[in-house]
């Protein structure tokens, strides 16, 4: 199993396509908004009956709207979610939830994330750029193996294969580089999570 979550970023047609090709192969599908705007929650369950699927609105509400999101993104069967780390403190604890502490692009995250993995202990764990190695080494240093490290920005957005997961993430969110030619995720062979197996 390769340790890469592939962004399905496409119509629901090639998704399902891309996702049975792969479903033996990598860890977990991340389905946004392409998707559920297509067809609402039918591509997460879709989607999650090949593999682990989370589900990536980049949620920034009041604890109440996110969890109500939440309740019904893991009953569509989804393992999880991405919110967005600037709620913090306002957003509470849960291990469905993953924590955008910094984003692959410019942003106001670039002065915060620092201080934002301070609080990511209680949730499922933290997205990181994978484009910016050292920031998900410092994030492992900061964060130890109690939470899960995933980092998109690999491909497209310059980062290289494996340099994430050689920096201490457990999966890398591959779209576009991976949806061009799927046969590329065996450029992760050999590599593992950093600590956890699931996402
Ligand atoms: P590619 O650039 O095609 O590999 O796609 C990257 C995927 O990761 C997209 O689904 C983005 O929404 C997502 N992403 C980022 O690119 N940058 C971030 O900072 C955070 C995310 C994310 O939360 O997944």
């Amino acid at each position: 199993m390769y340790p890469v979550v592939v962004a399905l970023d496409v119509d629901l047609r090639k998704a399902l396509a891309v996702a049975e090709s792969l479903r033996d192969e990598v860890a977990g599908f991340k389905v946004g908004w392409d998707l559920v705007l297509e067809a609402g929650l039918d591509p997460i369950k879709a989607v999650s009956r090949l593999g682990p699927v989370v589900v990536d609105l980049k949620l920034a509400d009041i604890p109440y709207i996110v969890r109500r999101v939440v309740d019904k993104i893991a009953a569509a069967g989804a393992c999880c979610a991405i919110a967005h780390g600037f709620l913090l403190p306002s957003l509470e604890k849960d291990e469905r939830l993953y924590v955008l502490v910094k984003m692959t692009t410019g942003s106001r995250y670039d002065g915060l994330w620092r201080e934002l993995l301070g609080q990511v202990a209680g949730f499922r764990g933290a997205v990181a750029p994978g484009n910016e190695p050292q920031v998900v080494s410092a994030a492992r240093r900061a964060l130890g193996c109690s939470a899960r490290i995933i980092s998109p920005g690999i491909g497209a957005q310059g980062g290289r294969p494996g340099d994430a997961i050689r920096a201490g993430a457990d999966f890398e969110i591959v779209g576009r580089y991976v949806l061009e030619d799927p046969s590329r995720v065996s450029e992760w062979r050999g590599l593992k999570p950093a600590c956890n197996d699931s996402i």
